[in-house]
């Protein structure tokens, strides 16, 4: 192989081994944080964390989950405690929207968290809804003609349809992520979703809390009802990768895409730049493993065409 080719290995190995150490210190550093809650809030009468304690705890081991901008607990409620469970917290359970919640079976009211996503207290993480919008692109006969690959639409009057659910921050990401985690008793990992307040690409990471330990062998039903709560973070990809990153200085200028494998023929992208131009076509691509076995990741780095 050329020496770029074998420079261009090396250095991709090392970015993608760095971020996955980053990505697995932090998802098991919530993984205490759940047995903190367990033993501290759910197994102690009556409890020893509240709001302060849990914003002071997070905030001191910040460092702990370098990838993570915030980490959070949401409780499970039923709707038959949801009066009492409001009147003994002085709010009432909102949406991801931020109006009151209309009547659900149940509902994962965020009761602590970290300082800088505060914004998410007294949300219930599980009222996403699932949100397609259609963007409707007229064209005119002055906007430049389409590229070939669009099909029929290419320089044709028809109008361009396109259906997204990632540009607003409210989608039934955190939900799902409930849902599996408690199924699974294990940690999850939403697909890639613009968070919430900072818009950042990021993805979300799900504990599930159980109110009792749980045998391996335990049903779905089983582990649903034992569950008492999800402790979860935020991994915010496009700024603290970002950060990561720029710690290692390499001999040529590269660029660094990560993205959700998890099917293979839809890509979605994680991190990086969306187009390629101004980059080298010769690539390579790095395993990642962030530990949900259910999600697929990987890295692909190319040189920036400036030698
Ligand atoms: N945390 C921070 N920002 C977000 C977000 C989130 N979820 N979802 C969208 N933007 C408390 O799974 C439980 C945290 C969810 C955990």
């Amino acid at each position: 192989m050329e020496n770029a080719g074998k420079l261009l290995v090396s250095m991709c190995e090392e970015r993608a081994r760095m971020l996955q150490d980053q990505f697995a210190v932090s998802v098991n550093h919530v993984h205490a944080l759940a047995i903190l809650v367990s033993t501290f809030h759910l197994h102690k009468d009556p409890s020893a964390i509240d709001q302060a304690t849990f914003a002071d705890y997070t905030a001191m081991t910040s460092f702990e989950r370098p990838l993570l901008s915030g980490v959070a607990y949401a409780h499970r409620v039923m709707h038959s405690e949801r009066e009492k469970f409001e009147d003994q917290q002085g709010w009432v359970i909102k949406t991801m929207k931020r109006e009151p919640s209309p009547e659900q079976d149940e509902y994962a009211p965020v009761i602590f968290s970290q300082e800088t996503i505060s914004y998410i207290e007294a949300l219930d993480m599980m009222s996403g809804q699932v949100l397609l919008y259609f963007i409707i692109l007229p064209f005119s006969p002055l906007s430049p003609p389409l590229p070939r690959r669009y099909g029929f639409l290419h320089n044709s009057p028809f109008l361009l349809l396109l259906t997204t659910s990632v540009f607003l921050p409210c989608t039934q990401e955190d939900r799902e992520n409930i849902l599996r985690a408690r199924a699974t008793g294990k940690a999850v990992l939403t697909s890639p979703f613009r968070l919430l307040q900072s818009n950042h690409l990021g993805v979300v990471l799900t504990f599930p809390v159980y109110r009792s330990p749980l045998p391996a062998t335990a049903t779905v039903k089983e582990r649903v009802e034992a569950t008492a709560g999800y402790l979860g973070g935020a991994f915010d990809v496009q700024s603290l990768v970002e950060t990561l990153l720029k710690q290692l200085a390499g001999s040529r200028e590269i660029v660094v895409n990560v993205y959700d494998v998890t099917n293979s023929s839809i890509p979605l992208i994680m991190y990086g730049p969306q187009h390629k131009a101004g980059y080298t076509l010769l690539s390579h691509v790095s395993m990642l493993d962030f530990g949900d076995p259910f999600r697929k990741h990987q890295m692909e780095c190319r040189y920036s065409q400036k030698p």
